[in-house]
């Protein structure tokens, strides 16, 4: 570029020169021409830099645009596949829940099959089973001589913490029967053979006289120790409700084993 320059200068002096000899006026537009020439050209040569900056830029803009687009088809291609995933989550979803149906009401049938299993006749060696086994004597004893009768059969008096367990058990009695309920130890503070109370357990079913003292009501006419043992029953049938009365009566009583 510095021989253009010279090249020019060297054309211009030239020109210059000749002109002021031969007096000739127009050898001063001819050195205008001629820096007019060199302005051009440096202004085109500015132009070609502009224009290979921006051709260059937008090669840059271009590879980022590419890089960039490749990075949103693979994003696009993930979200694709989240979503079939999330699909296919949720149809298994679906097929669990309806499975889960099918098993509630499976084990709603069950329930139903093994209550009425409970509910049949099924005997085994004397022992009536429902929900657990359950024997109800044919002799009659006092209450302490029927819990022992109880014990050496590896069971105990009968408790009974349920409406279904009393109508069971009323159910399939006659008589009145000795059950595991009493006060021996504190006067009016009933408990079960398993040391429930009856707040624990929240279920009694004590008769109630719409005329004088209802059961439990620890008589002592005929027994001046009072009344102590809980009876399904009593001498009058009544089976539905409970009645306190003297440990030495003899009743036929119910052993459950756990
Ligand atoms: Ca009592
Ligand atoms: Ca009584």
């Amino acid at each position: 570029m510095d021989a253009i320059y010279e090249n020019t200068d060297f054309v211009d002096l030239s020109i210059n020169e000749a002109s002021y000899c031969n007096g000739d006026p127009k050898g001063v537009h001819q050195k205008r021409n001629v820096t007019q020439s060199k302005y051009t050209k440096v202004l085109l040569l500015v132009l070609c830099v502009f224009v290979v900056l921006a051709v260059g830029g937008l090669c840059v803009l271009g590879v980022l645009y590419n890089n960039n687009l490749g990075d949103f088809e693979s994003l696009h291609v993930q979200h694709q596949r989240a979503l079939m995933q999330l699909s296919a989550q949720e149809i298994n979803a679906t097929t669990m829940e309806s499975e889960l149906h099918k098993l509630k009401a499976k084990n709603d049938r069950l329930r139903a099959s093994l209550y009425d299993a409970q509910s049949c006749n099924l005997s085994v060696d004397g022992w009536t089973v429902w929900r657990r086994m359950i024997y109800f004597s044919t002799d009659k004893r006092d209450w302490a001589s029927s819990r022992a009768v109880c014990v050496s059969m590896g069971a105990d008096l009968v408790t009974i913490t349920s409406q279904k367990e009393q109508d069971f058990l009323v159910s399939k009695i006659k008589e009145t029967h000795w059950i595991g309920l009493n006060d021996l130890e504190t006067e009016g503070r009933w408990v079960w053979v398993n040391d429930q109370t009856l707040e624990e357990t929240g279920v009694k079913f004590w008769y109630k006289r719409e005329i004088g003292k209802s059961e439990p009501d620890n008589w002592k006419v005929e027994d001046p120790s009072g009344e102590n043992c809980a009876s399904l029953g009593d001498g009058n049938g009544n089976l539905h409700t409970w009645f306190d009365g003297s440990c030495k009566n003899k009743k036929r009583f119910i052993c459950e084993k756990k």
